[in-house]
Order: structure tokens, then sequence, then C-alpha cells
């Protein structure tokens, strides 16, 4: 085989790209699933047809804390189509599997699937009814009854640091304190001719995708085999986990993820409520389906966010930064997720984010709360560790009476100085900060559009732009995908990284097509099944474009190899002499006869199978800046988004069709959890927002004007090129709205509003600013 680089191919890989590449590689192709997803023909667990299924339902903690007194179930028992009731002592020690230890070994939460004794959170499941219908396992459910001695519970992060731990096993709830520095942070501070400091409370969110949790499951009792179907990110760790849990081999075990509807790190890992289902399918031998209602959502699945972080950041009179120091404090809730600690992890190895500061001192702390589980949404402590940052970077700035984005462009990590390996362990991989900064301030026109602002402000409007700039760690590790040739010269793709809406039946039909040298159409891609996908992480931390879809590559590059031969001794030529055009395979030099991959099939007898394991070489970094324009009603305090731009480093991009969708959608997510979204317990530990009438959603009048664009620096670190793209949204999108919304209420004096901004907030922070200050209309 002939490779052939070229200056165009070189990010591409060794492989010639055709001259005229007929992949659709790069271009933005409408999606190929959603004819299908529109025309109400996806398939979701709700939808599968299992026959003779039953319907779980879980009846739940009403408390915060307590203890279980008595439980009632005579009356459940003998309402009508029931089949069974399970409790705690019934399921044993069934545990949720331990959470990843990356911030070091975390003590097991050693939840129950079914509490036995103790409720930690409102919501957490103390009994499974099973029965022939949904409506009559809820009726059922309505009658346990249920005799608690409730305790006085602990919801918030802070006040659980120091109170009495909840679980006897454990000393304190504290479960994870670590602190990194470098330099000499006090010593920056001595010398700085200004310090500012912001604390930020970051709204507790839910995830909120479209579809609800949902698990199915069918024991075969003569193979001895599990089928579990669920809406997880994740199908080979839920199978694994599974099987452990029932002890059952992993290889009896198939997950499979159908059409999911959403997930955003919220079906990340196998809830308590899954393992119920698969062992109530095995000991009842009959298929089991349980399907949250959005109500239940709320309360018992995954939050995301819910921090407290402060911080304070030492300037020189110039506007350098000196140094840096941080407090966060992460919630995790009554148990752990598998990917708890995630959030703090990421916040902490992000700073200082894009900028260059010698000096840090950075604390983190993660604590056990008797509240739903606190695990990663869209962002995962990316976008608390942005906020912080561009909350103080604006603070500075405004002290310092230095216009933000110089104030930034001082203190960027220079383009040059990448690949960065940091005092954390991190390695910024690629990127050019500067010219992300520039072409944002070009793209709005930035002289411009402050001009504008000030013109308005002298009309007595509340007008702001608000910047942010932030770098992405896009995941590390392995991914892998299969090949194979079928009759006709067709390939059938099989990918780890199952897809809950990104659109990887396009995406990876793109990456292999290209490769291979011919149309998408003829690439059919597969995923979510244990049983025909090769195994993977998982669609987690925005890593499935670089790493599986570098596996897929890889794939496709040894089907190549493998095609090689055979298309040579059709052309009665050596293999080094044969190159890949869109034609098929033929001699280098001499287009004239050529094989097609239809022939290749046919010669080969049957499927032509190639499969990778791509591990990457080191972390994609993605980066990005926006710049908000807000306006603010002064006398209702209505924050409009005017105009919102976002400039992003992705890398490579294989379709920038969907590249747009996730950016907007995260920006719609980032709009949410900045304006409107926030998950209210209160003192009880009572959750206030449980349905999506208490719980503002961001709707399609709340979405800005977007201007997006782009820079591309492919990452070195994995062959495609690619950085993540799935999150940049929800990470850039939160600190540009709010700077922008204090630039607005900068000539009234007031230098902080608390999260989210709802319209009543932003009003009572100009009321109480027009009762301590002067008119406005006074301040320049
Ligand atoms: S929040 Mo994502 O599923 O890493």
């Amino acid at each position: 085989m002939h490779a052939e680089r070229s200056n165009a191919a070189r990010m591409l890989g060794e492989w010639r790209v055709p001259a005229s590449d007929p992949s659709g590689f790069g271009e933005p192709l409408t999606r190929r699933e959603d004819a299908r997803l529109l025309a109400g023909a996806g398939r979701f667990v709700a939808d599968l047809p299992l026959s003779g299924c039953l319907s779980m339902v879980f009846v739940r903690s009403p408390m915060a804390r307590a203890s279980i007194r008595a439980l009632r179930l005579g009356a459940a028992r003998a309402s009508p189509n029931v089949v069974r009731i399970y409790t705690g002592d019934d399921l044993g020690r069934l545990t949720p599997p331990r959470a990843n230890p990356v911030m070091g070994e975390v003590p097991a939460s050693d939840l129950p699937v079914l509490a036995r004794s103790e409720l930690h959170c409102v919501g957490q499941p103390l009994a499974a009814v099973v029965a022939e219908s949904e409506a009559a396992a809820l009726e059922a459910a309505d009658r346990v009854e249920l005799d608690l001695d409730s305790h006085e519970p602990v919801c918030d992060a802070q006040a659980a640091l120091g109170a009495a731990p909840f679980f006897p096993e454990s000393t304190d709830n504290v479960v994870v304190d670590k602190r990194w520095r470098n330099g000499d942070p006090e010593g920056g501070f001595t010398d700085a001719a200004l310090v500012s400091e912001v604390t930020i409370r970051h709204p507790r969110v839910a995830a909120a995708p479209l579809e609800c949790r949902a698990t199915a499951a069918r024991w075969d009792g003569e193979t001895g085999h599990l089928t579990v179907w669920t809406g997880t990110q994740t199908p080979h760790r839920a199978r694994d986990d599974i099987a452990r849990a029932l002890a059952i081999r992993p290889e009896r075990v198939r997950a499979v993820a159908p059409d999911v509807g959403g997930a955003f790190g919220m079906k990340a890992s196998i809830y308590p409520e899954d393992l119920a289902v698969a062992f109530a399918a095995r000991d009842l031998q009959r298929p089991v389906r349980w399907t949250a209602g959005r109500q239940e959502d709320f309360l018992a699945a995954s939050h995301g966010r819910g921090a407290l972080t402060s911080g304070r950041m030492a300037f020189d009179a110039s506007g350098r930064i000196l140094a840096l120091e941080t407090e966060l404090i992460f919630p995790l809730g009554a148990w752990l997720t598998f990917s708890a600690i995630v959030p703090a992890w990421n916040a902490t190895r992000i700073l200082p984010g894009p900028y260059a500061v010698e000096n840090v001192d950075v604390r983190v702390r993660a604590v056990l709360t008797n509240t739903a589980p606190v695990g990663i949404y869209r962002g995962a402590g990316r976008p608390e560790a942005a906020m912080l940052l561009e909350r103080l970077l604006d603070s500075g700035a405004r002290t310092l009476g230095l216009d933000p984005a110089s104030l930034r462009r001082r203190n960027l990590v220079p383009a040059e100085a990448l690949p960065l390996a940091r005092p954390n362990g991190t390695v910024l991989d690629s990127g050019n900060y500067s010219e992300l900064l520039s072409k944002t301030m070009e793209q709005a026109d930035y002289g411009n559009a402050r001009r504008r602002q000030s013109r308005r402000r002298n009309r007595n409007e509340l007008v702001g732009l608000g910047w942010s700039l932030y770098v992405e760690p896009c995941g590390r590790g392995w991914e892998s995908a299969s090949i194979a040739l079928e009759k006709g010269g067709r390939f059938t793709v099989a990918t780890g990284s199952s897809s809950q809406g990104q659109g990887r039946e396009t995406t990876f039909a793109q990456i292999a097509a290209r490769e291979l040298a011919v149309t998408c159409d003829l690439i059919t891609v597969v995923q979510g099944d244990t049983m025909t996908a090769p195994s993977g992480v998982g669609a987690l931390a925005s890593r499935s474009v670089a790493i599986g879809g570098s596996a897929v590559q890889q794939a496709a590059r040894k089907m190549i190899e493998m095609a090689c031969p055979l298309a040579a001794r059709l052309l009665n030529a050596s293999s080094p002499s044969i190159v890949l055009t869109v034609r098929g395979f033929c001699l280098s030099g001499s287009g004239k006869r050529s094989v097609s991959w239809g022939r290749i099939a046919e010669t080969a007898g049957g499927a032509l199978h190639a499969s990778a394991t791509y591990t990457a070489d080191g972390e994609a970094w993605g980066s990005g800046c926006c710049l908000a324009e807000v306006s603010v009603d002064r006398s209702t305090g209505e924050v409009r988004l005017e105009r919102f731009h976002h400039v992003d480093d992705i890398g490579t991009v294989v379709n920038p069709r969907l590249v747009e969708g996730q950016i907007a959608g995260g920006i719609a997510q980032g709009i949410g959890q900045t304006l409107l979204e926030d998950i209210v317990y209160d003192a009880d530990g009572q959750l206030l927002a449980g349905s999506l009438m208490d719980y503002a959603l961001p709707r399609a009048a709340d979405q800005p004007d977007l201007r997006l664009d782009r820079m591309a620096t492919p990452s070195p670190f994995n062959t495609l090129g690619a950085k993540g793209v799935g999150e940049a949204g929800t990470i850039g999108a939160p600190p540009a709205i709010v700077n922008a919304v204090l630039d607005a209420l900068a000539p009234l004096g007031v230098g902080h509003v608390d999260l989210p901004l709802t319209p009543e907030r932003v009003w009572r922070a100009i009321q109480s600013a027009r009762d301590t200050s002067q008119p406005a209309e006074s301040q320049p």
C-alpha cells in the first residue's frame, strides 16, 4: 500500500485523501437518524414490545433523613394485579457500583438498592412494586404504609462539612479533600496592586433530558442470559456493573441502549432502580420494565452543579495576574454515582484555565448531603471553574479600570507555549487563545459595540457586554470500533461510543467514508448494543469523536490493509504499488484498471472484518471565547440576551452542522443554568422544584441571536485531530452572560447578583443599589 502525504492531508492522517473526496467529511450533512426520529419511528425503552412484560414502580422516601420503623405491605399486596413487592431485605446488600476514584479512593457509601433501615434523601427508593400494569403498580404503591422516625437532615454542602456523619461507618461527610499548589501564592498576594474576590453559589440543576430514565430486563431461564435495555451513555459499563451486582458472568449479560432521548451526564452510570429491574426479571422469570416519570427524575436522578466556589486573584497595576487562590466545595448528595467526583476533579485540574498563572493554590472538597445525588452534567466542573475565573477577571478589570478584553489578552497562555504541561499534571495540547479573542472581537465589532453601549447608557438604558474564555478537557484513554465489508461494497461500522442523540450514525459514517474513499450512504453505523458493538468507555466527557472517531479511522485503515493484498492479486501487481481512490484500488500512477470494494467483498468470500482499539496519546483540550450582549429592563429586572458570540476551537470538524447544533444546545442549557434553572430544597430537605411547573427550563423565546464562528488547531493527541464540542456551550455561556449583566448594572454600583439571575433577583439588586447610591442617571 502506498501512502501519499500532502500538506492538506497532513492533519487527516497518513493516507491520501482522494482528489475528489466523496465522503462528505467536513460537510454539513443532515443527520441520517432524523428521518426516523422525527417521524416518531424511534425506538426507546418504553417502546420495546416485550410480551408478558411486568411494570415496576418505586415507593420512595418522603423524608430527607429518617429511620424506617415499619413498612406495612398488607394492603398493597392485596391490591389487584400485584405480582410482587420487594423491600430492602429481599434485595440484600445489592449496591450500586463504587465511584470512579479520579481523585483517589473514595469510601463506599454502601447505599442499598432499596433502603433497609436508614433513609438519606427524599426520593430514595425503599420498595419496588411489580404488577401486571403500571397503573396497577402505582395503585399498590399508594397503599404501602410507612412508619418513619425522622431526623434532622443536612442539605447544604457547607453545613455538611462540619456536621455529624450520615453513615455510621464513616468518620465524616467529606469524601474528597485535596489541594494543589504551585509557586508562591502568598507572595503574589503580598505584591498585589489589587486583589479581586468572588464567591459564587452555582445553582443545582436538573439535566432534564427529553426522555426520562427507563430500564427493562428479560431473563432467559434456559440459557441463563439476562438482557437489559436501558437509556444509558455507557452500555458496556452498565453490562459489567449489572453482571457484578447480580453475580452473573458478564458474557451472559447483554446491555442494549436503544434510541436514547438525551442524557447530558445524567445517564452516565447505572442507578439502584436499574439493578432492581434486573433482579426482579431474573427472580420472577418474566420481563420487567420501569419508566421514570418527570417528577421521579427530578427527585432521584442525579443533579448537576450546586457547588460553592470562592476565589481571590492578585493583579499587578498593569493587570497581570500574580496569584490565584480558590476554595471549591462540591455537594455529592446522599450516594455516589460512578462519576460523582468528576466535577470536583475537572474544576480542580482546569484551573487556572487558559491563563498563565504561576502562583496557584486550589483546594477542593466534596461532601455528602441529604439530597439526591449530584453527578456529572454537561460541563461537569468545567463551567464552575470558568465561572470563577471569569468573574475574578472581570471584577479585577473593573477596579483597575481596564477593558476586560485587554486584561484577558495580557494573561492568556501564549500559543507558542503549547503544548504546555502544567504543575497539576494536565497538558494543554494545542490552541491559540489570543486568536480566539481577536476573532471574537472582530466578529462582534467590539469597539463599535462598546460605543453603542455608551450611547444607550446615555439614554438611561442598562446594557452590558460580557466576556468569557475557557478551556475544555475532552477525555482520556481508549475507545474501539470495528468495520465489516459486506456484499456490494457496503460497510457496517460498529462503535463502542453510543449515542443519546448526538448523531453518531452520521458523523461516524463520514469518518469511515473518508478513509475508505466511498460515499457515506454505503456505510451503516451500529452502536449501543454490547452484543454487536465493540467495547467502549462510553459517551462522556465530549470524548466520542476525538477518541471513538479515531478508533473508527484506525479500523478503516486496517480494513484497507486487509483489502490491499486482495486488490493486488486481482490487478496482478504487488501491494506496495496499490493506491485507494474514489474508484477503488488501482495501480499507483495508472488509474486505468481498478478494483472496487464490491469486488474485494466477492473475492474475500464473505465479510472482511477489521477492528481497532484506539488509545489517545493524551487529552485533547477544546477552547473557546464568548461575548454576550445583554440589556436589563430597569423596571422588571428582566435580562434580555440581545446577541451572543461564540468562537470555538475544537480541532478537526467532521460535520459543521452537528457542531453548530451542539454549540447552540449547550448555550441553551448554559442560558438555563444562568438565568432560570434552580433545584431548590427547603430546610427539611423537601424538593420544591419537582416539576416543570416549578423548574424553569429555557424555551425557544429565551434563545439569543447566535453568532458562531470557528478556528481549528487540530489536537496532536489523536489521529483525527479532533477535540470535544458537546459541552462547550454550557461552559462558555454562563460566565459571559453573568459578566454582561454585571457590566449592565455597573453604573448602579451593583457588583454581585446571586444565580440564577432571575428578574426578581436582578430587580432587587437594582432596588437596593438605588436605595444606597445616587440616581443611576448621574453615573458614567
Ligand atoms: S457531563 Mo458528560 O456525560 O461527561
